[in-house]
């Protein structure tokens, strides 16, 4: 065989809900570029520009294969002449300059840095970068008014910018356990996000809550919260409630992409795992910029963010497919729906257009079949 022949070119379908995505992939040198430019698109609100990029991000997440040359990526779906030129350059020079001045530029890494803040949109963050801010750290002699979900992240700004580990989600999964069954025996507890999907490392831990019985989860959430909350568990939380039964845009529509389930959106108070007290527990103060609380180096806790979700038993395969991600696979899910099948899909229930009804499922496996789609096992929609 000839040394530098191109590997045989891979039938990839164009929708990401359409194809198998692992978790670890051959070319992340590829892809952190693409998704820089991505984010950039994103801090300057330019969401179809954000989401060009994040699909040629993620067809190259699902190749078997490194990308060596051009002719690789003869046939693939997807990469606009944009993204081409990035992926050119790097295969050529080894960078791109444009990935890499917008790495460098005052205002990406602001945006990031602000952005980075819990509570913190990019809406909030370019108002500040426009009066001046470049860091949470700015924030506090500005004396800017903050809400109380802004506050919490200032404030435990290093730890929730340090990753959660898989086994710091299994802890917080016991947590929530425990207190879902204090309040509500028979309930059921799904872990959901990135952490269904395989990650080894989160932002946050993820869970769904429902209850076999038909109405028995509602209302459920301000018990839980009560539960945490007397246990010294919660630093922070915000509770949302249901109003999917009030919404008039239609169950399968939403106004966006949110839901409208009962939603806790909190910061769990994690007593550190033995094994990382004496290890790790300084490198979560020392050596960032941005920290705005000193804790003493023997700090037994840290702050970790966790999102809690009560669904319907009726809705639990729905929310179960929309919350575990990735946020591209879902995206796509709706797009194929929409734009293939004529359907409208939710995180509560897929609307058939033609039919002119809703399609029930009890499990993910037959939402996928309801689309047409092959069914994709979460650990592998890591698009
Ligand atoms: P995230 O927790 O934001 O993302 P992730 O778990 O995939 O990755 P990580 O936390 O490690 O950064 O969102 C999880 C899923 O929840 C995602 O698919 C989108 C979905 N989601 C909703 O459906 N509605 C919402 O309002 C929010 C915030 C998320
Ligand atoms: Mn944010
Ligand atoms: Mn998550
Ligand atoms: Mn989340």
């Amino acid at each position: 065989p000839k040394p530098f022949e191109t590997t045989p070119a891979v039938k990839m379908k164009s929708y990401a809900c359409q194809r198998r995505t692992p978790l670890k992939h051959h070319n992340s040198f590829l892809t952190d570029a693409l998704e820089i430019l991505a984010q950039n698109a994103e801090f300057s609100e330019n969401e179809g520009r954000s989401v060009a990029f994040r699909r040629s991000a993620s067809v190259l997440k699902a190749l078997p294969h490194v990308v060596r040359s051009m002719g690789d990526l003869k046939d693939l779906p997807c990469l606009g002449e944009h993204s081409l030129r990035v992926i050119k350059e790097i295969l050529e020079d080894g960078t791109s300059s444009e990935v890499e001045s917008t790495r460098q530029s005052e205002q990406f890494q602001a945006m990031k840095a602000l952005t980075d803040v819990f509570g913190v949109g990019v809406r909030t963050a370019d108002r500040w970068f426009r009066e001046g801010l470049r860091s949470p750290l700015d924030l506090i002699p500005t004396g800017q008014k903050l809400n109380h979900a802004q506050q919490a992240g200032v404030k435990y700004y290093n730890d929730l910018n340090t990753p959660v580990t898989k086994k710091e989600a299994m802890v917080i999964s016991d947590i929530v356990e425990k207190a879902v069954k204090a309040v509500l025996p028979g309930a059921i507890i799904t872990l959901t996000g990135g952490f269904r999907r395989g990650k080894e490392l989160g932002h946050d831990v993820d869970f769904l809550i429902t209850h076999p019985e038909e109405g028995a989860e509602e209302r459920l959430m301000p018990k839980i919260v009560n539960w945490l909350d007397n246990q010294g568990l919660l630093l922070y939380q915000k509770t949302t409630r249901n109003s999917y039964l009030e919404s008039k845009d239609g169950p399968a529509r939403p106004a966006s992409n949110m839901d409208r389930f009962e939603r806790c959106f909190s910061i769990f108070k994690l007593e550190q795992l033995e094994s990382d007290t004496h290890t790790e527990t300084s490198s979560y103060n020392s050596g960032r910029a941005a920290g705005t609380e000193e804790r003493h180096a023997g700090s037994t806790w840290r702050a970790v963010r966790v999102d809690l979700v009560v669904s319907p038993y009726s809705q639990f395969a729905f929310a179960t497919l929309g919350w575990t991600g990735s946020k591209l696979f879902e995206r796509e899910l709706r797009r194929w729906a929409g734009q293939e099948k004529g359907m409208s899909l939710s995180s509560h229930a897929l609307y058939d257009s033609k039919q002119q009804r809703y399609l029930r499922a009890n499990s993910e496996e037959e939402i996928f079949a309801h689309l047409g789609l092959e069914y994709i096992p979460p650990s592998e929609r890591n698009a």
